[in-house]
This record gives structure tokens, C-alpha cells and sequence, in this order.
């Protein structure tokens, strides 16, 4: 299966978090100072990197430079608090995030053709949902592989969004110089300067032998990324207790049939989620809340842990039915506990034909029940996501 990572990474973090609120700092070059080391440059928005300001420069250097710059102390806990918010928002897409600072992370986004129809729709969902909840702009790379996506988000900052289908993928990389390999330094940009290489496509072209007598054993991994490969999993930052998802419907719904493809849809959310992370489980909860906001929870602990819609759509309609009233129902929620890694065999990449075709068959039910188009466009994730 193709895999798809997406690199974000939010455009002048902290400098951007004082200029949201603080309009009046807008389109004016803010440098935020001394969060760690005193006396020195944190971030500076756009404006002031225009006059050759950046991080950890000292600040009595960005004076010099900026005069008229706008110096703010540094509010860690604040931004660390957007931080978190950020994450929110990337966690209805994927449970699969790998944070690597405050504003940046690795998502895997693999698998998402059951939701989406292109995975770019899911990049700029994100992107839409940094800008329209939070009021501040991220860059994104999407690409079949972690040293691709980072490379590729850093390319158009800022509000940028760069996408590199396998195919483009030495074409993409060719051009761009070699210090933006992972692994290249002065001095090994220095060795390779002297053999008149300086881009990532004469890297490429170079055979391994002669690599390996300039550069020893490092020459092997620098040529495979050269070649755009790496081959480094995303890994989550926790291993969840439980993978749920749960919806809160505008009306309240009262038909069976209603509230069964919303079962079926959530169902196959979570299934999805479980073996993005690799993950099943045994035990299923319905969670139910009615119109006069009296809310159960029911579960059924089965006797062989699952990753699949159509098993999970099974017992939480049997609990489901078990559990009805006349009165409508407001919410409606499925979560998988008691989880085990899933040995491989709940893995994406390792679903064997039977698994995939109980897949594929949940699906095409639930296309049928929604029509065509609901399932490609997207609409199986949280009721807050853009179209
Ligand atoms: P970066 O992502 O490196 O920078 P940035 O988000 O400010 O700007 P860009 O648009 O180029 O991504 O770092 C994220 C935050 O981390 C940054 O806003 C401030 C903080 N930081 C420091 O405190 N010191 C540093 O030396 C760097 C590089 C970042
Ligand atoms: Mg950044």
C-alpha cells in the first residue's frame, strides 16, 4: 500500500501567536526573545526576516539590524498551549502523530482513500482548520516518505503546501542543493564541493563506490535519500487505551436506519484508526446520549480481538438496538478498548485478502446507504471539518 506522511510545521510560530492577538502587530516585524537563552532571537515574524533577523541570533544583533523591530518576551506556556490545540485538530485525521517540537509534527495519513478521495484534501482540511479555529497559517508537506514531507514543507513558507507523488520524486529532489539532506554538514558539503557536487541530482548520479571513498559508510544512507528513499516509520508519541469516535448529530435522529449508518459510518472511523496504529481490540462501547441528554454507555467484550468495520458495526448495533427508546437520539459514539498490538495482522500493509474484502464490503455498504460520493468526500470525518 502507498504510504502518505504529511510534515507540518506552523510559519513563525511564536511571532505569529503575538500577532494574532495582537493586531495591531500585524504586517509589523515582532521578534520574540529570551525563551531560553537570554539575549537571544527565538523567532521573528516574516517582516522582520526581512531584515536578516532569525532564530538564535543575539538579540543586540536583530537590534542592529531591526531597529524598529517589535521585541516581546517569550510566552512558553502560552504557546505550548496553542501547541495542543494544533494537535487536536491534527487528531481527527490521524491517531498516527509524531511531534518533533511545539509547531511541528509527522503525521501518516496512509489508508485515508477509504475517507478521501486524494490525501492533498485532508492536507489543506488540516491547513484550513489551523487557519479558520486558531487564526494562524501552518506549512505542509505530503509525500510517500518522512524525508520527503519535511523537505517538501519547508519549500513554500509561508501557508505553504507542496506535494510529491511518488513518481515526482527524484525530479523533485534534483534541483534543491545538498545541504537540505538529513546528514549533510560544512564538512561534508565541503568534501562533496570539491568533487563540483552541490546538488541533490549529481549526488544522485553518483556511483556508491566513489561516494563511499570520500564519505565511508555514511555514503549508503545519503544516496538513498539522494534517490528519495527512507524508509522510517511515523511513531506515535502514546499508544492509545482506546480508539473511539463520537458525534453529536444538528437534529436528533429517530429512525433505525438513520442511526444505523451512523453506526456504520463511526464504525468504520475507528476500524480505520485501529489499523493505522496497528492496533485491535476486544471490547466495543456504544455510547448514546437522547434528546433529554440522558447518556449510557453498553460494551461487549468479544472473545477475539478485532480491526474491523464489519465486526465492530455488528456488536455496536446489537447493543445499540438492546438500548433504544422512542426518544431521539443526540449523540451517538463507538469506541474499541482492551486493545492489543495487533501483530501485524491488523496492520495496513498486512490485511489479508479476506480482511480487505470484509473492507471493501462494509464500504461499498455504507456508499450504498449514503450514496456514491459520501465516502470519497470526506464527510466520514468530525461534523466540524470543512468541506
Ligand atoms: P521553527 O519552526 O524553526 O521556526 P518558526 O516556526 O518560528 O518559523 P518558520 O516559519 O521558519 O517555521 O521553530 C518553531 C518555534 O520554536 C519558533 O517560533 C520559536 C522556537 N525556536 C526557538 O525558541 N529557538 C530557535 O533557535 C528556533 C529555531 C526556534
Ligand atoms: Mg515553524
Amino acid at each position: 500500500m502507498q504510504r502518505w506522511i504529511m510534515h507540518v510545521d506552523m510559519d513563525a510560530f511564536f511571532a505569529s501567536i503575538e500577532q494574532r492577538d495582537q493586531p495591531e502587530l500585524r504586517g509589523k516585524p515582532v521578534i520574540v526573545g529570551g525563551c531560553g537563552l537570554r539575549g537571544v532571537v527565538a523567532t521573528a515574524s516574516y517582516e522582520a526576516r526581512r531584515f536578516g533577523v532569525h532564530s538564535a541570533m543575539p538579540s543586540q544583533e536583530a537590534r542592529r539590524r531591526c531597529p524598529h523591530g517589535i521585541f516581546l518576551p517569550c510566552n512558553h506556556r502560552y504557546y505550548a498551549k496553542v501547541s495542543r490545540q494544533i494537535r487536536q485538530i491534527m487528531q481527527d485525521f490521524s491517531p498516527l502523530i509524531e511531534p518533533l517540537s511545539l509547531d511541528e509534527a509527522f503525521l501518516d495519513v496512509t489508508g485515508m482513500e477509504w475517507l478521501y478521495p486524494d490525501p492533498v484534501v485532508i492536507a489543506k482540511q488540516i491547513k484550513g482548520r489551523i487557519q479558520s479555529e486558531l487564526g494562524l497559517t501552518a506549512s505542509a508537506g505530503l509525500a510517500p516518505n518522512k524525508f520527503l514531507a519535511k523537505v517538501a514543507s519547508d519549500l513554500r513558507k509561508p501557508d505553504g503546501l507542496v506535494v510529491v507523488r511518488p513518481e515526482e520524486a527524484a525530479a523533485f529532489l534534483a534541483p534543491l542543493p545538498i545541504s537540505r539532506l538529513w546528514g549533510v554538514g560544512a564538512a561534508t558539503a565541503k568534501v562533496l564541493a570539491d568533487h563540483d557536487i552541490t546538488t541533490i541530482g549529481q549526488l544522485a548520479g553518483t556511483g556508491l563506490s566513489r561516494l563511499e571513498a570520500w564519505l565511508g559508510h555514511s555514503a549508503v544512507e545519503l544516496k538513498q535519500l539522494a534517490a528519495g528513499q527512507d524508509n522510517r516509520p511515523v511513531v506515535a508519541e502514546h499508544t492509545p487505551k482506546s480508539v473511539g469516535n463520537e458525534e453529536t448529530f444538528e437534529h436528533d435522529i429517530y429512525d433505525v436506519d438513520e442511526i444505523e449508518t451512523q453506526l456504520l459510518r463511526l464504525a468504520v472511523q475507528v476500524a480505520w484508526r485501529l489499523r493505522l496504529l496497528g492496533l485491535a481490540g476486544r471490547t466495543v462501547t456504544v455510547k448514546l446520549r437522547w434528546r433529554s441528554f440522558r447518556t449510557i454507555t453498553r460494551s461487549r467484550t468479544l472473545t477475539e480481538a478485532t480491526c474491523l468495520e464489519k465486526v465492530i458495526y455488528d456488536t455496536a448495533k446489537e447493543l445499540v438496538q438492546a438500548a433504544m427508546t422512542s426518544e431521539g437520539v443526540r449523540l451517538l459514539g463507538i469506541t474499541v478498548s482492551n486493545l492489543t498490538s495487533g501483530s501485524g495482522q491488523c496492520s495496513l500493509f498486512e490485511l489479508d485478502a479476506q480482511k480487505q474484502l470484509a473492507v471493501a464490503q462494509a464500504v461499498d455498504k455504507l456508499r450504498a446507504k449514503f450514496g456514491g460520493e459520501i465516502v470519497s468526500r470526506g464527510r466520514l470525518l468530525p461534523h466540524k471539518t470543512p468541506q
